[in-house]
């Protein structure tokens, strides 16, 4: 039945994914990006970039830039996209309602210092020592590359426990 491999849940779920967006702050001079530990909701204890899902009538970009603000109180003024990244979660209690496509952005320039909300706590990581271990299973096979410049389009697929059972990943091009 294939139930266990990424493309029997692209073929069903692809065209009804939940739009959801993500942003990396980086600091070039200093080779830092800014990750933030989720304080509620979806991936808490994790620690991720910023983001979260689209407002009624809001573009994908219009919520990256909100939710950059709301959540460590910065307002981007130079951003581009990066990666798409869509999951899907199988395993034994497939949940169709979480899958999601994650749009994902790295800002280099912004106004005001990033600082703790409600939701996220935000800290600074060497861009080349950042802790995995602390973050979305997915996150090993593409953040890296996205860090290092290149632009990056996958899908997971979840099983049980959270863990990446089966993926298709393309890199697309590298920039630096
Ligand atoms: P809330 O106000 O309802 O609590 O939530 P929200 O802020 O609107 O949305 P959210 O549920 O917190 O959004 C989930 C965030 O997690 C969003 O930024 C995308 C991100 N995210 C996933 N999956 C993955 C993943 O596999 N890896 C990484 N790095 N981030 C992910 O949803």
């Amino acid at each position: 039945m294939g139930d266990d491999k990424i493309d029997y849940y692209i073929d069903k779920y692809s065209g009804s994914l939940r739009d959801v967006t993500l942003c990396y702050l980086i600091n070039r001079e200093s080779s830092k990006v800014l990750l933030a530990l989720k304080k509620r909701g979806f991936g808490v204890g994790k620690l991720n970039g910023v983001g979260g899902k689209l407002k009624e009538g809001e573009s994908i970009e219009e919520a990256m830039l909100r939710e950059t603000k709301e959540e460590i109180n910065v307002e981007l003024t130079s951003y581009r996209k990066v990666a798409t990244i869509n999951f899907y979660f199988g395993g034994t209690k497939p949940n169709p309602d979480f899958n999601q496509r994650v749009h994902v952005y790295i800002g280099d320039e912004w106004n005001g210092t990033p600082s703790e909300s409600e939701e996220m706590k935000p800290e600074w990581f060497d861009t080349n020592s950042i802790p995995l271990d602390m973050m979305w299973d997915d996150d090993k096979y593409w953040l890296p590359y996205v860090l290092k410049g290149k632009t990056v389009d996958a899908s997971f697929l979840f099983g049980d426990s959270n863990k990446v059972i089966d993926m298709k990943i393309s890199y697309k091009h590298g920039s630096e």
